[in-house]
C-alpha cells in the first residue's frame, strides 16, 4: 500500500533529478540565513551551482554546535511572519536546538508521516494512540498531524499515566500505538499487574523510535503485545519523526529521498563512504522553507542497505542505528549529554572532583543515578545540610536535563580514582 505511489517508486534518475533541483533551492534558501550566508561566502558555494548530487560532498557539514551557536534564529530562511511553529531538542548543552516550520513545512511533514504510516498498512480506519510526549519534543505533534492527514482517529494520550492509557486502549479499541521501546516494556508490566494479557487488547501495530533499541527488544515487544512493531527514525533537526521508517517488510528504514539526501561518512575523516559501508549518517533537508539544513552530522552510526526492498519502494533504506559517535545518552527518550551534568555539578563548591553517572532500568524505566563525591573542606556530615544540597542538585539538574536524577552524595575518595581516561558513565541498561 502506498501513500504516493509515483514518488515512492520513482526511478533512481528521477529521484536524483528532483534531489538536485531541490538541493539547489535549499542552498538558495540557506544563503539567506545569517549562518549559511557567511559559511557559503567563505567556501565559495552559490545557489544553482551544484551540477550533480555527487557534488554535495563539496559542501561544508553542519553540526549540532552550529545550530546552538546560531540560536535563536541564525538559520532561519524566511520572514518571521511565515513561521507557524517551532520545536526544540531537549537536553543539549547550553542553548537548545530550535527548529522552525512554515505552514507548508508542517503540511509536508504531515504528508511524510502519513506516507510512513501507510507503508506499514495503517489506514483511516485505524485508531492511533500517540503515547509520545507532546510539546517541544517532535514525537507527539509530528505523528499526530501525520495520522490526522491519513485520516486515522488520533488519541493524543501522550506519555505516562499508564492506567489511563490502558483504559483508552480498551474503550476506543486502539489498533496502532506510537511509543518509545522503554515505555512499552514498562506499560506491559502495568497491564499484566492489572490482570490483563496485553495480547487481548487487540493492538495490531506499534511504532517504536526516539531511542536506540535492539532487534531482540523489538521481538520481545512484538511477542508481549502480539503485534507488529516498526522502527521509526528521526531527529528534530530534520523535522522530527518521519525521516526514515520501516515498511511492512520490517527490514531497514526507507529514508524519504525526495526530502532528505542521506550520506554515510567516515566520522573521523569526513570522507563519504559507498553504500553498504557503516559510518555516520549525514542528512540534508532539501525541502524545508523555514530552515534548510545542509549536510547535518547526525552522529548516528548506521549503513545504507544497497539492495532494493521487496515492497517496491525505491527510496534507499538505512539499518537500525548501531550507536553514536558522541557521548549523547538517551534516557527515557530524552537526549542528555554527560557534559551538561558535569557543568551543573561543578557549579557547586560543595562538590568534589569525582562523580559517576550510572544508568539503569528499573521496572523497564530508565533511571539516572549520579554519584557525587563531596569536597573534603565542605564536608561536615550534617544530615540536614546534605539533604538540602541533594535537593538543590536535583532541582538544578532537572531544570537543565529535563530528566529527574537520583543523587547519591559520597564521602571524598569513595569513587575509584581515575587513572587515565575517566569512566564517567556506566550504562547498566541492557538495550
Ligand atoms: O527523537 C524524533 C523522533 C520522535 C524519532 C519519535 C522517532 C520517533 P530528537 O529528540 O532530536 O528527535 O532525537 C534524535 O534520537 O539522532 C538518534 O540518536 C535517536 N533516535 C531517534 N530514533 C531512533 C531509532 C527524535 N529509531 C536522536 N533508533 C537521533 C535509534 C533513534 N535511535
Amino acid at each position: 500500500m502506498y501513500w504516493n505511489r509515483e514518488i515512492e517508486t520513482a526511478g533512481r534518475n528521477e529521484i536524483e533529478k528532483l534531489q538536485l533541483d531541490r538541493l539547489n533551492r535549499a542552498i538558495e534558501g540557506a544563503s539567506k540565513t545569517s549562518y549559511y550566508g557567511k559559511i557559503f561566502r567563505e567556501n565559495g558555494v552559490n545557489a544553482s551551482g551544484i551540477k550533480s548530487i555527487k557534488e554535495l560532498s563539496l559542501l561544508p557539514f553542519t553540526t549540532k554546535n552550529d545550530l546552538r551557536l546560531s540560536y535563536p534564529d541564525g538559520m532561519v530562511a524566511v520572514a518571521r511572519g511565515e513561521i507557524v511553529r517551532m520545536h526544540a531538542s531537549s537536553g543539549t548543552t547550553g542553548k537548545p536546538t530550535v527548529i522552525f516550520y512554515t505552514a507548508r513545512d508542517i503540511s509536508e511533514w504531515a504528508d511524510l508521516v502519513a506516507r510512513c504510516m501507510t507503508a506499514t498498512g495503517t489506514t483511516r480506519d485505524d485508531v492511533f494512540q500517540n503515547m509520545m510526549s507532546y510539546g517541544l519534543f517532535t514525537g507527539g505533534l509530528g505523528l499526530h498531524y501525520g495520522a490526522e492527514r491519513l485520516g486515522a482517529m488520533v488519541i493524543p494520550s501522550a506519555t505516562g499515566n499508564s492506567l489511563r492509557q490502558i483504559q483508552l486502549i480498551q474503550d476506543f479499541r486502539t489498533s496502532v500505538i506510537h511509543i518509545t521501546p522503554s515505555y512499552s516494556l514498562h506499560l506491559v508490566e502495568v497491564i499484566e499487574q492489572n490482570g490483563i494479557n496485553p495480547c487481548d487488547l487487540g493492538i495490531k501495530k506499534a511504532y517504536l523510535g526516539a531511542e536506540p533499541y535492539s532487534e531482540e527488544t523489538r521481538t520481545k515487544i512484538e511477542n508481549q503485545w502480539g503485534l507488529d512493531a516498526y522502527n521509526s527514525y528521526g531527529l528534530s533537526e530534520m523535522n522530527g519523526p518521519g525521516v526514515a521508517f520501516e515498511c511492512e517488510n520490517k527490514d531497514g528504514m526507507h529514508v524519504w529521498e525526495d526530502f532528505y539526501i542521506p550520506e554515510i561518512i567516515n566520522p573521523d575523516t569526513g570522507e563519504t563512504l559507498p553504500d553498504g559501508e557503516e559510518g555516520e549518517l549525514v542528512l540534508t533537508h532539501i525541502n524545508r522553507e523555514a530552515m534548510p539544513i545542509i549536510r547535518y552530522r547526525t552522529r548516528d552510526l548506521t549503513r545504507i542497505i544497497p539492495e532494493p526492498c521487496g515492497c517496491g519502494r525505491t527510496h534507499r533504506r538505512i539499518e537500525r542505528i548501531k550507536g553514536r559517535t558522541d557521548d549523547m545518552l538517551i534516557v527515557g527518550g530524552v537526549n542528555v549529554f554527560p557534559s551538561q551534568i558535569e557543568s551543573v555539578l561543578m557549579k557547586f563548591p560543595e562538590v568534589g572532583n569525582n562523580y559517576q553517572i550510572v544508568l539503569d532500568r528499573q521496572n523497564n524505566l530508565d533511571r539516572i543515578n549520579i554519584k557525587v563525591e563531596l569536597y573534603s573542606k565542605m564536608f561536615h556530615g550534617e544530615l540536614k545540610e546534605l539533604k538540602a544540597l541533594n535537593q538543590r542538585l536535583v532541582e538544578e539538574l532537572r531544570a537543565l536535563i529535563v530528566v529527574n536524577p537520583r543523587i547519591e552524595l559520597l564521602e571524598p575518595g569513595s569513587l575509584p580514582p581515575s587513572t587515565g581516561k575517566a569512566v564517567r558513565v556506566i550504562d547498566n541498561r541492557k538495550i
